[in-house]
């Protein structure tokens, strides 16, 4: 490995005084050294790879320049943060990234004092650097505050507010661009625009261009007014500098600045750190810099399962091609529903990939939107484009959705608008950790009005409950989980399920228990009565689907015929679908029921696999089985 190389740059490095003491020739080095060892880790481990490639220089001219951790840097998503974790005194964890027990992802406060906020989701960084300013000016404090935010996470509407705030205030604060012109996918809206006519000059030259025909236009003086600007050109650059709308917000707009040269990036951060009040520094990087397979396709190598360093591509444990995915199977049925309804668009908030809403963009570009990283916009916008007639399905992952509660209950259900909330990633998401996980969408869903929710046992289901979804008329919503579907048949056609029927899946005669799961649960739930039943336990399996409304006679009746009843589901129990039951027992009088809701307890969730967190917390089929046998040992 490079660190035990005899003349390894990065076997002396451990933390950022190391590498102050190097020379500029050292630093390019350990870049080089760096990104073999976050490649070679990825590879392994999976992980955010293009990303992190793109920012090592910067990263290290940051540490170099600035007095980190008594200097706060703060990252904004932080999957970018890979050599910042290296070279924070993380370097010979760095192969356990990811895994159970091993680095987190993205920074934590938890694992290191150089990780001063904790992050996972976009636009962030620049509202908690003002909280840091704030409270460094209450303390009287003196310290340095940078926060590094990409060119797609700066597009979330929290990130505008950040701004707002922060150019007035006039504290002093350094916001980072990192520019590197993709989301995970290119990016999109008008900043975007912006930032791409900064970066290739065209601004500078067209207010140039605008300036000059302007005054040629004067007639008389025109021409001479022309030489004179000549002549103070100097003095006018204000009116030309790039960044002009940064520095109209009360920043001082420094770049923009090639973020993979050492030198000069060190130089202007050294100038930087003496400018007072808030700094906007714009540099240009490239995703998935220095491994030729990011640089050619830096939307895949965003998120990667481990691969092949020399092909690039995933070797065993990626996706493998069957089945499909939970996500193929829900972009495939998009596309069916919308050949067959032309009022059905679709949105994505910068995830057309992850989403699987990529084919129905391929194939119906005029109705697909990807608004960028601004779930809350694309809530309120499918909003509006349900209002006039159209039936917008909104893919958004469970996790991010949480941004957007206000607009589904005030813009999307108080109009009972037919708005569908397709939320993938819901439940454990695995490696991605607590920032990730999926798992209060039941909880804060249901307790809205008017909204129907529902999770699909498999991905056939899916393609039912999606056509439920799009035909009941009102706000819906519609969870399913990270990885391949089951692998069942899938029927050609998707037909909607009857608004809040679930089914029995397994009813052997004189059941002692009733085992009632919802989505990603089922399958554990009918494996593990398959299991007592061979132990000689008889027990009813309901596949509930809705979570709202209940299949309440179902429900009722198992509890009231067997009397011992255990809910499954991958979602927190508070004001989950087992709660939902309790109240629905409570509310019929239905007394004298034993009930043990199997779920996810109040504590935040760490990273390890699905497969590992689901066996910790007691929802595979093995913690379903010994739930059930340990209530019918109690008397
Ligand atoms: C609120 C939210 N929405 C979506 C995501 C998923 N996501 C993670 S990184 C990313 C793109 C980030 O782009 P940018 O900020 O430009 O950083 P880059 O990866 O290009 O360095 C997206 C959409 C997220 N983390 N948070």
């Amino acid at each position: 490995m490079t660190d035990n190389r005899n003349d390894s740059i990065l076997a002396r490095v451990n933390f950022p005084e190391d590498i102050r003491r190097l020379s500029l020739a050292e630093l390019g080095r350990l870049a080089e050294e760096i990104r073999e060892l976050m490649i070679e880790t990825v590879s392994r481990r999976g992980g955010h790879l293009a990303s992190s490639l793109g920012t090592v220089e910067l990263t290290l001219a940051i540490h170099y320049v600035f007095d980190t951790p008594r200097d706060r840097l703060v990252w904004d998503v932080g999957h970018q943060a890979y050599a910042h974790k290296i070279i924070t005194g993380r370097k010979d964890r760095f192969g356990t990234l990811r895994q159970k027990g091993g680095l987190s992802g993205f920074p934590k406060r938890e694992e290191s004092p150089y990780d001063v906020f904790n992050v996972g989701h976009s636009g962030t960084s620049i509202s908690a650097a003002a909280g840091m300013a704030e409270a460094r000016c209450l303390k009287g404090e003196d310290f340095r505050i940078i926060a590094v935010i990409g060119d797609g996470a700066i597009s979330a509407g929290m990130a505008f507010e950040g701004l707002n705030w922060t150019g007035d205030r006039r504290k002093g604060m350094i916001i980072i661009l990192n520019d590197n012109e993709m989301s995970i996918s290119p990016n999109v809206g008008a900043l975007s625009s912006y930032l791409n006519r900064i970066m290739t000059g065209q601004t500078v030259s067209r207010i140039r261009a605008e300036v000059k025909t302007f005054l040629k236009s004067v007639p008389g003086i025109g021409e001479q007014m022309l030489k004179f600007s000549r002549q103070v050109e100097e003095s006018l650059k204000t009116f030309f500098v790039p960044g002009a709308i940064f520095e109209e917000l009360g920043f001082t707009y420094v770049g923009p600045l090639e973020g993979h040269r050492l030198d000069p990036l060190i130089k202007n951060l050294e100038n930087v750190r003496q400018l007072e009040g808030p700094v906007l520094v714009h540099v240009l990087t490239q995703k998935g810099k220095g491994y030729h397979f990011a640089e050619n396709d830096p939307s895949r190598f965003h998120g990667m399962p481990p691969f092949d360093i020399d092909t690039g591509e995933p070797v065993n444990g990626g996706p493998s091609p069957t089945p499909p995915s939970y996500t193929k199977v829900f972009g495939r049925t998009v596309v069916t529903l919308a050949e067959e309804d032309p009022r059905i668009v679709a949105i994505t908030a910068a995830m057309s990939e992850g989403t699987g809403l990529d084919q129905f963009a391929g194939k119906f570009p005029n109705r697909f939107y990807d608004v960028g990283m601004a779930e809350q916009h694309g809530v309120t916008f499918a909003a509006g484009l349900a209002t006039q007639g159209l039936i917008p399905i909104v893919a958004i992952y469970s996790t991010f959705m949480q941004r957007a509660y206000d607009q589904v209950i005030h813009d999307v259900c108080l109009q009972n608008l037919p708005v569908v909330m397709a939320l993938d990633r819901g439940g454990l998401v695995g490696a991605d950790g607590p920032t990730h996980h999926g798992l209060f969408d039941f909880t804060f869903l249901r307790t809205v009005p008017n909204i129907v929710v529902m999770a699909p046992k498999d991905e056939n289901e899916l393609q039912h409950l999606l056509k439920t979804a799009v035909t009941c008329g009102g706000p819906a919503s519609l969870r399913y989980p990270r990885g391949a579907g089951l692998g069942v048949p899938l029927d050609e056609k998707p037909t909607a399920i009857p608004v809040g029927k679930g089914e029995i899946l397994m009813d052997p005669p004189a059941a002692r228990i009733a085992l009632a799961a919802i989505g990603s649960c089922v399958y554990p739930a009918l494996a593990a009565a398959e299991r007592l039943l061979s132990e000689g336990i008889p027990v009813r399996v309901i596949n509930a689907r809705f979570v709202k409304p209940l299949d309440e006679s179902l429900l009722c009746s198992a509890a009231e015929e067997i009397g011992t009843l255990v809910t499954v589901e991958e979602n927190v129990r508070m004001g989950g679908f087992g709660s939902a039951v309790l109240e629905l027992l409570a509310e019929k009088g239905i007394t004298g029921v034993r009930i043990r809701c199997l779920a996810i307890p109040d504590e935040f969730v760490q990273h390890a696999t699905q497969r590992e967190l689901r066996s910790f917390y007691g929802i595979d089929a093995e913690g379903i089985a010994a739930a059930v046998r340990q209530m019918l040992a109690r008397p």
